[in-house]
């Protein structure tokens, strides 16, 4: 078939909302965008466990600590599904991580910010999380098959993780003036960071059209940037806190709130590897994947043995059977 054709019959199965599957033909620019796309995300999952790794020793109570290990745990879980689905792709995950640890590769840029109160575990939770399912619960029906189902249980997990996030914050916000002050700087610095995660506006977003036209993106990323400022804007006034923006108001007659302006200048030094922790992070995963060689040595020889041994008792089972 000429290469029109499979263009077509792919582009008939996006229309159509059929999911591509591994093993369809796909445009290379499809491929590539998702390889990058899922990767990227990958890594944030994976880098976005330092930032609250940070607090496990210091979280106030059992109960807390629990929970806090819990998330992070499924964060990792996170990763790995994610690298499965990129993987499909034709990508191994070694080459991936390569591509983080040489700061080729992109992560989000919220957790290049510092964690520095137990405030911020619930910030993180409530702003951080609830960004992330807001753009991840469209992503369920990406059009690419293995990261749209990855996508469904991820969403599942992190609603969790945006409600233990408020929870949190809820309790300090009722507590002592000391926590009421802890909850609200906590706000004040994660707030414009969470917005950033959403990218560029629409106007700058050198992906969207293409992403869009694929259905790989569903919504673009002002929509889903509105979507959350008018969510956020809401269960603030339950914890009886305010965003740190004087800007932010009930516009009627577009049904949303406006809100102020975005430090785009910041959003992009920190994409380019210039924010508070980028250093920090990518040198915490690098120590991390050298000092966990052994480990994966030991599960490789492990899993060699494992098989000699199946392979010697078949051979034995057949042998025997012979006889
Ligand atoms: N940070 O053309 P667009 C989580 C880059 S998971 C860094 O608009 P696109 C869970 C972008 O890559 C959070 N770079 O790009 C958790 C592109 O550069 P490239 C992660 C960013 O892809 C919670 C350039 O700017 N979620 O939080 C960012 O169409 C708590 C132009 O941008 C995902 O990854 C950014 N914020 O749209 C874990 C979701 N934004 O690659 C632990 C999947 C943009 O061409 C604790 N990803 N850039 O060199 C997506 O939905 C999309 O990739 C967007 C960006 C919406 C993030």
């Amino acid at each position: 078939m000429p290469v029109q054709d499979f263009e077509q019959v792919f582009q008939d199965k996006i229309d159509g909302e059929i999911k591509i599957e591994p093993k369809d033909w796909m445009p290379d620019a499809y491929r590539k965008t998702n390889l990058r796309q899922i990767s990227q995300h990958a890594h944030s999952e994976v880098v976005g466990m330092l930032p609250e790794g940070n607090w496990v020793t210091r979280a106030p109570s059992l109960k807390r600590k629990a929970i806090l290990l819990a998330k992070i745990q499924d964060e990792a879980g996170h990763g790995l599904y994610l690298y499965s689905a990129a993987e499909t792709l034709g990508m191994s995950r070694d080459e991936m991580i390569g591509d983080l640890h040489s700061g080729k590769a992109k992560y989000s840029s919220i957790f290049n910010y510092p964690a520095l109160t137990w405030a911020d575990m619930g910030a993180i939770g409530w702003l951080v999380d609830g960004a992330a399912i807001l753009n991840q619960v469209m992503l369920c029906r990406t059009s690419y098959g293995p990261y749209a189902r990855a996508m469904v249980r991820i969403c599942k997990e992190e609603s969790f993780h945006q409600r233990q996030g408020f929870e949190s914050l809820l309790v300090l916000s009722k507590g002592t003036d000391e926590q009421k002050a802890m909850c609200q700087d906590a706000i004040n610095r994660w707030w414009w960071p969470s917005l950033m995660m959403f990218g560029p506006k629409d106007s700058e977003s050198t992906n969207s059209d293409q992403s869009m036209k694929w259905k790989i993106k569903r919504k673009s990323n002002d929509e889903l940037r509105q979507q959350f400022v008018d969510m956020i804007a809401q269960q603030i006034k339950v914890l009886g806190m305010k965003l740190p923006d004087e800007a932010l108001q009930w516009n009627e007659q577009r049904g949303h709130y406006d809100f102020g302006a975005i430090n785009w200048d910041e959003f992009w030094a920190v994409v380019k590897g210039n924010g508070p922790c980028n250093k920090q992070r990518l040198e915490a995963r690098r120590k991390a994947h050298e000092q966990g060689a052994w480990v994966r040595e030991a599960a490789m020889a492990y899993a060699a043995k494992t098989a000699q041994k199946k392979a010697a008792a078949a051979m034995q089972a057949g042998a025997l059977e012979m006889a």
